[in-house]
């Protein structure tokens, strides 16, 4: 296929760098060539990107309301969708430019958290290349997730000033500003358009990420200026920047914070505004909005969206004219809503007060909205008690994700196990009420990002035993692999590109770790946020029992182990922090012994992100999934391991469960109590017993305290840890993430790997079951099974 005409692009390329650096192009830096080529690539798709834009119009079409969208780098995907990329990385040699160093140009568009953020790209992604009319809403946080660095085996958090030396992905589309009306100030939405490019298929959707700005004058006061009142001149200006300044740092714990609420209701106001104009500009005729479900469908990104069904509504009464009856039951059409936790410290609960402060109306609709439904349950014959449980206002605080399952039509959970708990648990009062809007949705990863881009030495070896493509279209005709799993030639041969990977990781490592790690050892790998559910810190126990077990017997039979982290800490998550600091002082400890021989090393890097991630994941021999089982509602990391032909050791959590079900037990390590078995546990879990009986136990958790090679510098941030698991203050409970109970279970599940990874093709075939198996994690399957059985597309 050829899509490029080389001479062309050349000569694109070098006239872009004369004309924004005006340099030659032998003149020109890596970050001016990074610059002038992003430019060439954003000319290439503005014709596609018109022609997506007009096909949208006259159809139906899903918006994707998200707080995050955690893009990471742009170039190299949109280079492999356009399917140029080896081209353009030819035409570059050519040039005598490395493309790596091209590429590290790039500044991470780290607009999200986790999970979460990472997940709504990897949906745009997947919708641009199923060809739906899926539009992403957002915020154009001037400040990303913050930057980690470790002084002193501690974290500190820089600024992201990602936008600083300029943001190549976006149009700002200032025709289309809209103005956001606060109780108390107004602001101006400035939208900036980023194009979703679909995988050779020609269609570029948009991602619409709005920044807010002042008002007048740019916000800059030239009367308070001129009569020298400076602060005045500038506190406009800055109170609207403000909104959208930075992203809140914190995955998977609520924040009640006012500025939060303002940025939720920022963004949503802004889409919905422009959305309704649209709509009116569309369809004169259709004054009472009667046809606008039949093109729009919201589909809410956890509760942090939920202000738009008060605002919607607000629109709809007060701008719009439409009778209460008419604006709420067009909402009860319009809107889906996904919730991705169950832990009971995240979900989100707003004060009535605060919400007044940010939209009084708001208030209002909400306490209309909640009257309704109790009548509506009286009127059933609910009585009193019966109704309780499903009150969204109580002690003047708004239960936002009860307000999203009683307007939306759809409730979905993100992995079975996560639906079945939403069901029987955390939402089962709705369940009851509303059975039939409860829906699975597994999560899914897009694999041109995490495959093809991040993995091209094993891409090609798929095309070469499949010998086709057509699996880049359909992953699950990955399935065709099975057949090679006991060819010892395909099995070496995925130990050679799985060793490749390693070396390259090692190298970078070394760049910017400073660290020297072993490509012949195995590369174990937890790389995710930091949070005491997803139980970093049993890891790292289990790590403290090898080099004890080493030490006492320092011929002891084992394959050498890289261990490697790779987490952000909350900024004011106590505990994570100090979680972090003990795993780098067993970093220090085990690294610096030279009775360990090499054996074992940890390494935690620093910062870690989505650039990173795609050079570790290729890199793994075991993908640690370790959350308490009912903990994590799906996890997608464990999927992109899964794809790069990584065994996981893990518990029957979230869509671990459908990982091991897919690959076979047998081609992975189970490990732990599951879900059922920790809920019969719960009120008699004694953690103090278990580490009164178990040497290896007591051993690394006295460590905290009582290692010599181990200090928290007189922080308190260990004795902290030792309490929560064996000695908790303030009648809380110990140990409730279950680390204790795990623990012997997760040793004996390392040594499985051990003796596994022995078998050097037997270790290989495991990672190809995996392969061969991953194609339900595609989010191409997800997005479909969104589009067909939610938004109707
Ligand atoms: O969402 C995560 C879940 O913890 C994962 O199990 C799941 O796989 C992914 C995608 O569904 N949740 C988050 O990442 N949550 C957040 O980042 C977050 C951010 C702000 C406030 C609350 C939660």
């Amino acid at each position: 296929m050829k899509k490029l005409n080389r001479e062309q692009f050349i000569e694109k390329f070098k006239s872009n760098l004369e004309q924004k650096y005006v340099k030659s192009f032998e003149d020109s830096t890596k970050f001016e060539k990074y610059h002038a080529l992003s430019d060439t690539i954003m000319d290439m798709i503005s014709k596609d990107w018109i022609e997506t834009n007009k096909k949208n119009k006259t159809e139906r079409n899903a918006f994707y309301f998200s707080a995050e969208f955690l893009i990471g780098r742009s170039l190299g995907n949109n280079l492999l969708n356009l399917g140029i990329i080896d081209e353009v990385k030819d035409i570059l040699k050519e040039l005598d430019i490395d493309f790596d160093e091209i590429e590290d140009e790039e500044d991470d568009a780290a607009l999200g958290n986790g999970g979460l953020g990472r997940l709504a790209a990897c949906f745009m992604e997947s919708g641009a290349t199923e060809g739906l009319n899926l539009h992403g809403y957002g915020v154009r946080y001037s400040q990303g997730i913050f930057k980690q660095r470790f002084e002193n085996g501690f974290q500190l958090e820089e600024g992201d000033s990602w936008v600083a030396r300029g943001d190549f992905w976006s149009l700002r589309k200032e025709s289309e500003s809209q103005i956001v009306s606060f109780r108390n100030f107004k602001v101006k939405a400035v939208p900036y358009d980023v194009p979703v490019v679909g995988y050779e298929n020609g269609v570029v959707n948009t991602l619409r990420l709005w920044q807010s700005e002042a008002i007048k004058n740019d916000g800059f006061d030239f009367q308070d200026f001129n009569d020298f009142r400076y602060d005045e001149s500038v506190s406009e200006k800055n109170r609207a920047e403000d909104i959208t300044r930075v992203l809140y740092p914190n995955d998977n714990i609520r924040q009640g914070k006012l500025l939060r609420l303002l940025q939720q209701y920022f963004f949503v106001s802004a889409s919905l505004q422009e959305i309704v104009q649209k709509y009116k500009r569309l369809h004169p005729e259709d004054k009472n909005f009667s046809q606008f479900h039949k093109y729009h469908v919201f589909q809410l990104n956890d509760t942090h969206p939920v202000i738009a069904i008060p605002e919607l509504i607000r629109i709809l009464l007060d701008e719009e004219n439409l009778s209460w009856e008419d604006a709420f039951g067009l909402a009860t059409k319009v809107f889906a809503f996904t919730n991705h936790t169950v832990l009971q410290e995240a979900l989100e609960k707003w004060n009535l007060d605060l919400i007044h402060e940010v939209s009084p109306r708001a208030v209002d609709i909400i306490k209309e909205i909640d009257k309704r439904l109790l009548q509506s349950l009286q009127e059933k014959g609910y009585s009193l008690e019966e109704m309780e449980p499903y009150r969204i206002v109580k002690n003047e605080m708004v239960e936002m994700a009860f307000l999203a399952t009683y307007v939306s039509t759809s409730i979905n959970g993100v992995a079975e196990l996560h639906t079945i708990i939403l069901k029987k648990e955390t939402l089962n009062q709705w369940f009851k009420l509303y059975p039939e809007k409860f829906n699975n949705k597994t999560n899914g990863v897009t694999p041109r990002r995490w495959l093809q881009y991040a993995n091209p030495q094993l891409t090609s070896y798929i095309d070469e035993l499949l010998k086709s493509e057509d699996w880049k279209q359909d992953m699950t005709k990955l399935k065709g692999l099975e057949k090679f799993a006991d060819d010892v030639k395909v099995l070496d041969k995925l130990n050679e590109i799985k060793f490749e990977k390693k070396v390259q990781l090692a190298k970078y490592i070394k760049k910017y770790e400073g660290v020297e790690i072993d490509p012949n050892s195995i590369f174990d790998i937890q790389i995710k946020r930091l949070h005491e559910y997803k139980r970093q810190l049993l890891n790292a126990l289990h790590i403290l029992h090898l080099y004890y077990e080493l030490k006492a017997n320092p011929t002891l039979d084992m394959h050498p182990v890289t261990f490697i982290f790779g987490a952000k800490a909350a900024p004011g998550y106590f505990r994570a922090k100090g979680i972090i600091k003990f795993i780098n002082e067993i970093s220090k400890l085990i690294n610096n012994d030279p009775e360990i021989n090499g054996k074992i090393k940890v390494v935690f890097i620093q910062n870690y992100r989505v650039s990173y991630a795609e050079k570790l994941f290729p890199a793994a021999d075991v993908s640690e999934q370790i959350s308490t089982a009912g903990k994590e509602a799906s996890g997608t990391g464990n999927m992109k391991f899964m794809m790069n032909g990584t065994p996981t050791l893990g518990t029957m959590d979230g869509a671990n469960v459908e990982i091991f079900r897919e690959a076979g037990l047998e081609n992975n390590f189970l490990f732990g109590r599951t879900e059922e078995e920790i809920n019969e546990l719960a009120n008699n879990y004694n953690p103090v017993n278990i580490y009164n009986s178990d040497e290896r136990i007591k051993r690394v958790v006295d460590a905290l305290l009582k290692e010599e090679g181990i200090s928290d510098d007189g922080t308190n941030h260990f004795l902290d840890i030792y309490n929560s698991l064996v000695d908790p203050k303030d009648g809380n409970r110990a140990d409730v993430y279950y680390l204790l109970e795990d623990f012997a279970s997760y040793v004996e599940a390392h040594k499985r790997v051990d003796e596994a990874y022995r078998d050097r093709r037997g270790y290989a075939r495991k990672g190809l079951i995996n392969i061969a198996n991953s194609g339900l994690f595609s989010s191409d399957r997800t997005i479909r099974q969104y589009g067909e059985e939610i938004w109707k597309l």
